[in-house]
């Protein structure tokens, strides 16, 4: 199975890629929704979180990990910063790669709205 996440991390198409070791990769959002906006992705692919197993958990410990660092390194672990997995069309996941989405560097308000 490919996704486009996955030719990402092929280098087959460019990217702004910020991070890579064995397990996961990280570029930056082609479409950023705050000054910081990156993706941190398994170089496996698992299409959702539904999809995860136990074998996964040290690459999702690792998504963790690379994010804590990436956070430094974008200047934004002491003011703070979210990271979101959307899941399926609920959750809105727009891209079947499982990934995580580390933005931060200006205030980002409320975790959701609330429904009209
Ligand atoms: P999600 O809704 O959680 O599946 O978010 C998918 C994100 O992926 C969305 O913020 C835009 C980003 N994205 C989609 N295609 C590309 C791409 O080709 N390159 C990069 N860098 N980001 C992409």
């Amino acid at each position: 199975m490919t996704t486009i996440f996955a030719k990402i991390i092929r280098g087959e198409i460019p990217s702004d890629m910020v991070y890579q070791d064995e397990l996961v990769t990280a570029f930056r959002d082609i479409s950023p929704m705050a000054p910081t906006h990156i993706l941190i992705v398994p170089n496996k692919v698992i299409p959702t979180v539904n999809d995860l197993t136990e074998d996964d958990e040290l690459t999702v410990g690792r998504m963790f990990t690379v994010a804590k660092k990436l956070a430094e390194q974008e200047g934004i672990a002491e003011d703070g910063y979210r990271l979101i997995v959307n899941c399926n069309k609920h959750g809105h996941q727009e891209v079947f790669h499982l990934h995580m989405h580390l933005l931060g560097g200006r205030p980002l308000g409320r975790m959701l709205s609330k429904p009209n």
